[in-house]
């Protein structure tokens, strides 16, 4: 029993090989995280991106890093400069590099180095489709994702579409990391739920970072 009672209470969590629920491991960074991701949103502001097929998606992003990933009518890809000033994307910041590159560490990638981190704004009744995070050049780099703000249902499939998705919340402070075996793995997060959180008021915030180039 003591060994069960040890796996509830652990706060890092093996979701999969290669994925690692580090629950609570940007908790005391978020306030400043969240200071960093304002002063980006002031250069590089969030907007609506559009699918190749032409809708828009529902969420709202922006980046940092000398990579950003962007979507358009013509494609899913990295670019170093803001589509929309023509500037490159703000630097990433150091503290959101050292936080990314211990995460990493911690679910056992070490010597992770992003060079793109997106930045998603989810609004209540925003939602991510299931999708596969395929744009990158290097499957061997895993992605570090940190959730502030509202909680929300992720949703963490296998390697082919049609696999069944398992749910886990991820909540303020929560870090997800996910390479190796899992590095293709299709995932998604269900609608958003209204609410506020002190932090963010009504929205979630999620960073990836990732090694894009
Ligand atoms: C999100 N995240 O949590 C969307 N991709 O809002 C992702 O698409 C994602 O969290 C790859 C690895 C981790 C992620
Ligand atoms: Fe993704």
């Amino acid at each position: 029993m003591t060994l069960d009672l040890f796996a509830a209470t652990d706060p890092y969590q093996p979701i999969a090989p290669g994925a690692m629920l580090l629950h609570g491991f940007a908790l005391a960074d978020a306030d400043a995280i969240l200071a960093d991701v304002q002063a980006i949103a002031a250069r590089a502001p969030f907007r609506r991106m559009f699918t190749p097929g032409g809708q828009a998606m529902s969420v709202a992003m922006s980046n940092c890093g000398s990579l950003g990933w962007i979507s358009d009518r013509h494609g899913y890809r990295y670019v170093a400069a803001d589509p929309d000033s023509g500037q490159p994307w703000p630097p990433l910041p150091p503290r959101l590099l050292r936080l990314a590159g211990a995460a990493a560490e911690r679910a056992g990638f070490p010597a992770f180095v992003p060079d793109a981190c997106l930045i998603n704004r989810y609004a209540p009744g925003t939602r991510m489709s299931l999708h596969q995070d395929r744009d990158e050049q290097d499957f061997t780099q895993p992605i570090v994702s940190v959730s502030l703000g509202l909680s929300v249902t992720f949703l963490f499939g296998g390697l082919a579409r049609s696999d069944k998705a398992a749910r886990l919340t991820l909540s303020h402070g929560d870090v997800l990391v996910w390479g190796g075996p899992a590095r293709l793995r299709f995932h998604g997060v269900l609608p958003l739920l209204d609410g506020r959180h002190p932090a963010t008021g009504a929205c979630r915030i999620n960073l990836t970072f990732r090694k894009a180039g």
